[in-house]
C-alpha cells in the first residue's frame, strides 16, 4: 500500500481535486463507481503525479496507508451513504473517511456518531471553490474529531488555497461543524450576489446603463472596498457579448435563477435557531419570485405609480449604489457569522468565527477584500456582540448611511425591487432603535394568549386581566 489519499467519486470536483493532490506530490488512489472516470482521469491526467488505479472498493482500501484517508465527491444524499457503507466494511478502526460533498450538516452529524461507534474517523468536510477551486486550490472547512486533524490537515493543507501564507483550510469543530459553516458560507454567498444584482438592477432602471456600462462600473469598484472575487466575475459576466445576437449576453438569459439547495438549507436552519438572517432569506426569495413565471405574466404590466423621479447626477447615485451595497453587505456577513456563533452554541462546537474569516479569504466563492477587515475584528474581540458594533464596520455603515437611505427610497419611488438593500436597512435600524413595537406585540400576545410580559420598570413576567377587570397581576 503507497497511497497517502484516496478520492472516490471522480466526476468533476472529484477529478480536480485528485489532481490537485497529486501535483503537490501525494501518492492518490483513485475509485469511481463506473470505471470509465477511472481511466479517462488517469488517460488525460496520468502525467501530472503518482496516481493508483482502482476497480473495486477492496482493491481501493488495500492501495491506502495507515491509517487510510478516503475521501468520497459523490452526489450528496443517499449516494455518499451508500459510498460511506461500503468503504466503511473495508476499513478498519483509526481509518478515516472524509465526504467532501455538500452534505447537509445533520446528515454529518448523524454519519459521524454511527462510524464513531464503529471505531472509524468521518470528517464532514465542506469545500468551496467550485471546480477551479478543486484544482488550483479550495478553501476547506473539514469538522469531525480533532485528533482526525493530525495525520489529515496537513494534506488538506497542502492543496488549499493560501492568502498571506495562511492556508484557507482549519480544522473547524466536531462533527457536522464543517458542513454548518460551508452551508452558511453558501447563504452569504447567495446575499452578496443578490445585492450585486439589485446593484445591477438599478444601474440598469434607474441609470438607464447597457450592460457594457455597467460592467466598467464593476470593474472600478473591484479596485476598492469591494474588491471580490463576485464583483470581478460579475464584471466579466456582464461584459459578455453573445455571438448568435450581438447582444449582451446578460440580456438574452431568461431572468429565473435557480438555486440546489444551500442557501435554503441556510434559512430553514436559522428559522430552528432564531436567528435573522433576513439578506440570505430575501436572496432566497427573490430567486424563487424570479422564477414564480405564472405568477410574473399575470402581474406584469400592474401599475408602479407616478412618484418616481429617476436620479439626476449619475455619478453620486453610483457612488450611493457602491456604499449601499458596502453597508448591506456587511449585514449579510453580520447576519452569517451570527448563524455560526449561534449554531455553535447549539450544538457546542466552540467555533471561533474569526477562523472563518481567515479560510475564506481565499479559494471559495465568497473571498474578498474586506474579510481582513472580520478576521482583524475578531482577533481584536473573539467575543465580538456584531459585527455591526466594532469599530471599522460601524464607521463603513456610518459613511454610508445617506446613501443606503437614498438608494433604497429611490429604488422604492421608481418601483425597482431591492429586497436585500431595503431588508438589511431595516435590519440595522431595528438593531439601534430605542424602542421597538414589540412592546405592542407583547401586549397582544398577553390579551388573547395570556402569554404575560415584562415591564421595563421592575422584574418578574405579568399578566393584565384583558376579560376582567384590566388589573395587573404578577405571573
Ligand atoms: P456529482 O454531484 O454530479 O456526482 C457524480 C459522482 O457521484 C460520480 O462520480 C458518480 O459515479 C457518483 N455517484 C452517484 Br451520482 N451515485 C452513486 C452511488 N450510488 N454510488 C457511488 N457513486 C455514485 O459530482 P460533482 O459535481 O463533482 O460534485 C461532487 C460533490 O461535490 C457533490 O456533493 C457536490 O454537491 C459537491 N460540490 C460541488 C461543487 C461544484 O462546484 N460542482 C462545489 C462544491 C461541492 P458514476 O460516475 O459512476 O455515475
Amino acid at each position: 500500500a503507497r497511497a497517502q489519499i484516496g478520492v472516490t467519486g471522480l466526476a468533476v470536483m472529484g477529478s480536480n481535486i485528485a489532481r490537485n493532490f497529486a501535483r503537490h506530490g501525494h501518492t492518490v488512489a483513485l475509485h469511481n463507481r463506473s470505471v470509465a472516470k477511472t481511466d479517462a482521469l488517469i488517460a488525460e491526467h496520468g502525467t501530472e503525479g503518482d496516481f493508483v488505479r482502482t476497480e473495486t472498493v477492496a482493491e481501493f482500501v488495500a492501495a491506502l496507508q495507515r491509517p487510510r484517508r478516503v475521501l468520497i465527491m459523490v452526489k450528496a444524499g443517499e449516494a455518499t451513504d451508500a459510498v460511506i457503507e461500503e468503504l466503511a466494511s473495508e476499513m478498519e478502526p483509526g481509518d478515516i473517511i472524509i465526504d467532501g460533498g455538500n452534505a447537509l450538516y445533520t446528515d454529518t452529524i448523524r454519519r459521524e456518531k454511527s462510524l464513531r461507534e464503529r471505531g472509524l474517523h468521518f470528517v464532514g468536510a465542506g469545500i468551496s471553490g467550485g471546480e477551479e477551486g478543486a484544482l488550483n486550490g479550495p478553501s476547506i472547512m473539514p469538522g469531525g474529531p480533532k485528533e482526525s486533524y493530525e495525520s489529515l490537515g496537513p494534506l488538506l493543507e497542502s492543496i488549499a488555497a493560501v492568502v498571506d501564507g495562511t492556508p484557507c483550510c482549519t480544522h473547524i469543530g466536531p462533527d457536522g461543524a464543517g458542513h454548518f459553516v460551508k452551508m452558511v458560507h453558501n447563504g452569504i454567498e447567495y446575499a452578496d450576489m443578490q445585492l450585486i444584482g439589485e446593484a445591477y438592477h438599478l444601474f440598469r432602471d434607474a441609470l438607464g446603463y447597457d450592460a457594457g456600462q455597467i460592467a466598467k462600473v464593476f470593474g472600478e469598484w473591484n479596485t476598492g472596498e469591494l474588491e471580490s472575487y463576485l464583483i470581478e466575475i460579475t464584471a466579466e459576466v456582464l461584459s459578455q457579448i453573445d455571438a448568435e445576437t450581438g447582444q449582451p449576453l446578460v440580456d438574452v438569459i431568461v431572468d429565473a435563477a435557480e438555486q440546489k439547495g444551500t442557501g435554503r438549507w441556510t434559512v430553514k436552519s436559522a428559522l430552528d435557531l432564531g436567528v435573522p438572517v433576513t439578506g440570505i432569506a430575501e436572496a432566497v426569495f427573490a430567486r424563487a419570485l424570479s422564477g414564480s413565471r405564472e405568477q410574473r405574466a399575470a402581474a406584469r404590466g400592474l401599475a408602479a405609480g407616478t412618484l418616481g423621479e429617476k436620479p439626476t447626477d449619475a455619478v453620486q447615485f453610483t457612488e450611493d449604489i457602491r456604499r449601499a451595497l458596502y453597508a448591506s453587505k456587511i449585514v449579510a456577513y453580520a447576519q452569517g457569522f451570527d448563524q455560526i456563533r449561534a449554531g455553535s452554541d447549539e450544538y457546542d462546537w466552540s467555533l471561533t468565527p474569526g477562523d472563518m474569516a481567515t479560510i475564506w479569504r481565499g479559494g471559495c466563492i465568497i473571498r474578498a477584500r474586506f474579510l481582513n477587515r472580520i478576521k482583524e475584528a475578531y482577533d481584536t474581540n473573539p467575543d465580538l456582540t456584531s459585527l455591526i458594533v466594532e469599530p471599522y464596520f460601524r464607521e463603513a455603515i456610518e459613511n454610508a448611511i445617506d446613501s443606503w437611505r437614498r438608494v433604497v427610497a429611490t429604488a422604492t419611488m421608481l418601483g425597482i425591487p431591492v429586497p436585500a438593500f431595503a431588508s438589511s436597512l431595516s435590519y440595522y435600524d431595528g438593531l439601534r432603535a430605542e424602542r421597538l413595537p414589540a412592546a405592542l406585540t407583547q401586549g397582544q400576545r398577553d390579551f388573547f394568549g395570556a402569554h404575560t410580559y415584562e415591564r421595563t420598570d421592575r422584574p418578574g413576567k405579568f399578566h393584565t386581566l384583558w376579560s376582567g377587570d384590566r388589573s395587573e397581576v404578577e405571573a
